[in-house]
């Protein structure tokens, strides 16, 4: 059984799109995991603490044999392979960060995992990428991206070329 999940990408250190495209290659490459969509890559202004540099945004689809906590532990081995270094600093400059952010209609709250990810309707650097692959998801206790996204300003967030 398959199910299609979205996951959410950033990162502020270093070259970031190409640290990206390569996570997504990786995650492509992981058994279990097909990316099946791509958004494209945003210049985000941080959100949170503001004295640090731009972000880069994207997000993908993935269709997933992996149960939910699986797809997280494979997200959690990528981060760690392309060089995060929990430092502990709450909102400071990262290398990459991966969010799951819905897998399919599941609602799950425990220790490890909540989602849908609980900060979608706050954030446009996940909403605007996400809206590029999915604008008509629903998204569990939120709503539906598009109109999520319409209640956020994205206007400070510009798509790469
Ligand atoms: C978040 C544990 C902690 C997890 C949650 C975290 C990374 C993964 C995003 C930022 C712009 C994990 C940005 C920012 C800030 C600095 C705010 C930004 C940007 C971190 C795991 C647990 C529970 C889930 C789930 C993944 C989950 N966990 N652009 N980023 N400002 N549920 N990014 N659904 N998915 N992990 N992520 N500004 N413009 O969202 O807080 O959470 O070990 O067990 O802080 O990208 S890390």
């Amino acid at each position: 059984m398959s199910v299609v999940a979205l996951i959410g990408l950033g990162g502020n250190l270093g070259d970031v799109r190409s640290r990206l495209g390569a996570a997504i290659d990786a995650l492509d490459g992981t058994p279990g995991i097909r990316v099946v969509a791509r958004s494209r890559f945003y210049r985000t202004p941080p959100w949170g603490n503001l004295d640090q540099p731009d972000f880069i945004n994207a997000a993908i689809a993935v269709e997933t044999s992996l149960d939910a906590h699986g797809l997280l532990d494979a997200l959690l081995a990528t981060e760690r392979s392309f060089g995060r270094v929990r430092d502990g600093e709450r909102w400071g400059p990262r290398t990459l960060d991966l969010d799951l952010l819905a897998y399919g209609d599941t609602v799950i709250h425990d220790e490890r995992l909540v989602v849908p990810h609980p900060r979608i309707p706050e954030r446009a650097f996940v909403l605007l990428p996400l809206a590029d692959i999915a604008p008509g998801a629903m998204l569990a206790g939120q709503g539906k991206v598009a109109d999520l996204l319409a209640g956020v300003d994205s206007a400070e967030c510009i798509p790469l070329a």
